[in-house]
């Protein structure tokens, strides 16, 4: 009998706190040993001198096998999505299970399991979209949800078919606090959006390069503000996902500093992209459309500040991938005005490499900020740390081995997912997680997957109130200690 199943020798480890130089010994899917000059046997040791050995990465915003409210199919599958993760560096995928309107959430549950498990290379939990919050919804199945492990809730405050108004997001936010799950929100003001779209329509100017101008940053920061206000009513945690503008951050950031359970995201399109893409592809603007729309150069500039200095704690790709044919992004004939496209692009296999690029290498981030950024705080937040998100003994085997001096050319096509574009050709990055781990599990090995499909496992998830995260609560208000109480 081997001592470990697997050894990764003479790296250099980097956790959110620490960097440090020793081997890890890998029995049983967990880490059980950190030390240096580890010599006990093991069915495979890994040479990672000269490498940074890193927690797996943890993408916990990402459209997989997800129909839109238009009924519109992202092209990834939970096969071809989470290859694309894997091989960006990522050992669990956080998608969305997304109800539409009657549809009852245990069926939710069920149609997300069938699509996931038999396909999933890496592990998976899913966050539940709600748009039909009705009473049974409400006091039956979310709290039916939660115990399934299930912790976090998107709502939208903005799309026709699945928005919902201030009073049900007030429901929505009671029940989660109540159970401390998180409320995750798409925070946009829809009447802005609807007016200028149509002033839009009127004027002919339905091309792609109108999408951003239909969605006006006063948009956004209007709706956070109200969210943020929601939220602090019932004293309820809220994550606003996908910040595209600096006013916004800056409301998070105030919100934070007055001790309020506010959480921010964002994610690369808005960092390394600008509307000028969106613009300048003219026919092929399409592909840039995604909403939040994408901005300008300031605010790229804004987003860096605002995660070096940790009012935002979540890096996120937002992989909603619709293919630039007719199958998706052109589903209404060549060039469809902008309000028939559908929202979003690619980029989960990028999402990490762009910030050790970017980030790290250029100094803007240190090593262990991009630890946090790409896996330590989403295992935080969304209830699976310490199993996940760090290098520990008693941890999940979950370990990406970076290259730092790999370049990489990203085109059209070179990710792994199921795209015929990505919005990030053209750019050339260095450092690469060459190998990845999962469970104790090789899945990528320089270029090549050795994961085969369904091994990825589904995680029950933790309560947000219980993860520590947010530490500042005042006892009465700590629904941990009281947990699925009434404290109203
Ligand atoms: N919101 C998302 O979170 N992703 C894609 C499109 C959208 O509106
Ligand atoms: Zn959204
Ligand atoms: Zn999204």
């Amino acid at each position: 009998m081997q001592e470990y199943d697997l050894l990764i020798k003479g790296g250099r480890i980097a956790t959110a706190s620490d960097t440090f130089s020793a081997d890890i010994g890998i029995k049983d899917e967990k880490i059980t040993c950190l030390g240096t000059s580890l010599n006990g046997s093991a069915t495979r040791i890994i040479d990672a001198t000269g490498k940074w050995v890193l927690p797996g990465g943890i993408e916990s915003h990402c459209h997989i096998e997800q129909e839109s409210s238009t009924g519109a199919m992202t092209s990834d599958d939970y096969y071809t999505g989470s290859v694309s993760a894997a091989f960006g560096g990522n050992t669990t995928i956080i998608p969305f299970a997304a109800q539409h309107k009657g549809q009852s959430l245990a069926d939710v549950v069920k149609t997300y399991d069938n699509r996931a498990a038999p396909k999933s290379v890496i592990d998976y939990s899913y966050h539940l979209i709600v748009s039909d919050p009705t009473d049974k919804v409400l006091n039956e199945e979310l709290p039916a949800v939660f115990e399934a492990g299930i912790t976090s809730f998107k709502v939208f405050m903005t799309y026709d078919l699945i928005m919902i108004d201030d009073k049900q997001m007030l429901d929505i936010l009671d029940v989660a606090r109540r159970f401390g799950a998180l409320t995750m929100v798409h925070a946009e003001n829809n009447a802005m959006i609807k007016w200028m779209t149509e002033r839009l329509q009127e004027t002919g100017n339905e091309a792609a390069k109108f999408h951003g101008i239909s969605h006006p940053r006063q948009s956004e920061v209007e709706a956070i503000n109200r969210a943020i206000q929601l939220a602090t009513f019932l004293d309820a945690p809220l994550l606003i996902v996908h910040v595209s503008t600096n006013e916004g951050a800056n409301a998070i950031a105030q919100a934070r500093q007055e001790g309020r359970k506010i959480l921010g995201e964002t994610c690369p399109q808005y960092m390394f992209l600008t509307d000028e893409n969106l613009v300048g592809a003219g026919e092929e603007g399409g592909k840039f459309i995604c909403s939040p729309p994408l901005r300008d150069f300031q605010t790229q500039k804004d987003l860096w500040r605002h995660l070096q200095n940790g009012t935002l704690q979540l890096y996120s790709s937002d992989h909603a991938p619709y293919r630039f044919d007719e199958s998706a992004k052109l589903s209404h004939g060549p060039n469809p005005p902008f309000h028939k496209t559908a929202n979003g692009m690619p980029g989960i296999e990028y999402r990490a490499p762009l910030l050790f690029s970017e980030g790290f290498l250029k100094g803007r981030i240190s090593i262990q900020q991009f630890v946090e950024l790409t896996s330590t705080n989403a295992a935080r937040i969304f209830g699976l740390h310490p199993r996940k998100g760090t290098i520990a003994i008693g941890s999940d085997a979950d370990i990406a081995i970076w290259n730092p001096d790999r370049e990489v050319q990203i085109t059209e096509t070179s990710a792994h997912d199921n795209m015929d574009y990505s919005p990030f050709a053209g750019m050339n990055i260095k450092g690469w997680p060459e190998l990845v781990i999962n469970r104790g599990r090789l899945i990528i090995d320089n270029g090549e997957l050795k994961a085969v499909r369904g091994q990825g496992e589904f995680l029950r998830r933790k309560p947000f109130e219980t993860t520590g995260y947010i530490s500042h609560l005042p006892p009465e208000l700590d629904v941990s200690k009281n947990h699925g109480a009434e404290i109203l």
